[in-house]
């Protein structure tokens, strides 16, 4: 069985990035109701004892709530980590050097990822995987993530940002680019390096 893990601030901590209300709503509603779903739809069969990522690798042999909810339960747990209070940060090291050589620069790779959270039709997240040894930046739809063996592009995912209006109409209605715009400040850099080094 699957817990909802522990928030590592307050509601209030990434404001004004993401306002309280927001995150409040984001964690103790959609996420528990991630967890609660797919916790009833693995009850009783063979996915009852496999972690996660075990889950993820074979949704496409599960139900459509297996999938949903798993990939749920999985990006918001990667989502709450990959964000901090206080001050913005930018990448260091390894991580630095690695989004250079990829992506030209740091301001390179965000307008990527930007543009492919942006562009995302509809629900869905942008990540920043490690994929066949290369970074790369890919976007799935709904809960799905590139775990998953129905994703498009494979990898373990680095970084990953909610582009459902759940994640950011309450504080931005429409305004999606601004959500993203925002969120830049409150990325954990530090998380990102450490996915980075255990990928590599
Ligand atoms: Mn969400």
């Amino acid at each position: 069985m699957f817990t909802l893990p522990t928030l590592p601030y307050d509601f209030s901590a990434l404001e004004p990035s993401i306002d309280a209300r927001t995150m409040e709503i984001h964690y103790t509603k959609h996420h528990q109701g991630y967890t609660d779903k797919l916790n009833g739809a693995i009850e009783g069969s063979e996915l009852a004892d496999a972690s996660i990522e075990e889950v993820l690798c074979v949704v496409s042999q599960h139900s459509v709530a297996v999938r949903n909810n798993a990939g749920g339960y999985y990006n918001h747990t990667l989502f709450w980590g990959s964000m901090k209070p206080g001050e913005a940060t930018q990448p260091t090291g390894e991580l630095l050097e690695a989004l250079s050589a990829t992506f030209g620069s740091v301001d390179g790779f965000k307008q990527e990822f930007s543009n492919a959270a942006a562009t995302q039709f509809g629900s869905g997240w942008a990540w920043l995987v490690m994929s066949d040894g290369q970074l790369q930046v890919v976007a799935t739809p709904n809960q799905d993530n590139p775990l998953m063996d129905v994703a498009d592009i494979r990898g373990i995912p680095l970084l990953g940002l909610d582009v459902w209006e759940h994640a950011y109409y309450l504080q931005y209605q429409n305004k999606r680019p601004e959500y993203i715009e925002n969120w830049w400040s409150v990325v954990n850099w530090d998380v990102v390096a450490d996915r980075l080094a255990a990928a590599s």
